[in-house]
């Protein structure tokens, strides 16, 4: 049995107590911080990611899992930076333009945090030109668009262009949202396509490999 167990049950609860106590007493007993991410933290949120998959738990479940596993990774966070210990990949994540819906969003977004993904959350109306110059700046790998209306759509067709227009090689783009289809990825040249948060995870790694 891992000694990280109840610290993977208490993130699938949710309990952010328990969470947080258990990270502190792995970190005062001097075990490392990437360990503590990747063994106590990350196994949490990939079981509630498969729960949600099978609707066996909805979004509250999910908000409050992801509450937990960002308040205990702020006590790992200031270790893992002193390391010089940075995630491998980085996606600029962001509601496209004219599209104000977020909730969709931020799930996939904490999913990848999760998951031990750099996240850079540009919120909601972001225009093509701001995740272009996010993923150079932040030397992102990964774009993920999220789009809840039909009329904003095409700006995920907008962005992928203004992506290859901007010659980011190896940049991939995944896009998701209610309205949103593997079809229309595919035909607006999107590397990939996710239905939900968790599936978001699974995604990412397929097209960038593991954290
Ligand atoms: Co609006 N809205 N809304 N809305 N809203 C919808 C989307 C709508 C379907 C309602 C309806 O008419 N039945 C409809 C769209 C119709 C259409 O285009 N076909 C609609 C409309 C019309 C509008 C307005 C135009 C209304 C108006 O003003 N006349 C307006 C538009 C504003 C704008 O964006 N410019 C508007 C406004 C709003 C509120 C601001 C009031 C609010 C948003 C609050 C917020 O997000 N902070 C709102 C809400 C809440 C909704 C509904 C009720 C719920 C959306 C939601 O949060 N779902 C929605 C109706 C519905 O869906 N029942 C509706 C929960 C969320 C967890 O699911 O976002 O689908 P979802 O995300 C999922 C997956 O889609 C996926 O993973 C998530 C988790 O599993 N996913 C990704 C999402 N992004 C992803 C990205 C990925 C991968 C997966 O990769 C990067």
């Amino acid at each position: 049995m891992s000694e990280y167990q109840e610290l993977n049950a208490a993130i699938v609860k949710g309990d952010r107590n328990t969470a947080k106590s258990l990270t502190q007493k792995f970190l005062d007993a001097g075990k490392g911080p990437l360990e503590i991410v990747e063994q106590g933290l990350v196994p949490g949120m990939t079981v509630i990611g498969e729960k949600f998959k099978k609707n066996e738990v909805f979004v509250p479940e999910m908000l409050i899992a992801a509450r937990a596993m960002k308040e205990a990774m702020s006590l790992v966070e200031p270790r893992l930076v002193a390391a010089g210990i940075k995630p491998k990949h980085t996606v600029v994540i962001g509601t496209v333009q004219g599209d104000l819906h977020d909730i969709g969003k931020n799930l996939v977004a904490m999913m990848l945090k999760g998951a031990n993904f750099g996240v850079v959350d540009l919120g909601t109306n972001v225009t093509p030109e701001k995740f272009v110059a996010a993923v150079k700046q932040h030397n992102a790998n990964l774009i993920g668009l999220s789009a809840l209306l039909t009329t904003t759509m095409p700006a995920m067709k907008t962005t992928v262009e203004a992506v290859k227009a901007a010659g980011l090689e190896g940049v991939k783009v995944i896009i998701g949202g209610a309205p949103v289809t593997q079809q229309y990825a595919t035909e607006i040249g999107a590397d990939g396509y996710a239905p939900d948060a968790a599936s978001a995870v699974d995604v990412a790694h397929q097209l960038v490999g593991p954290c």
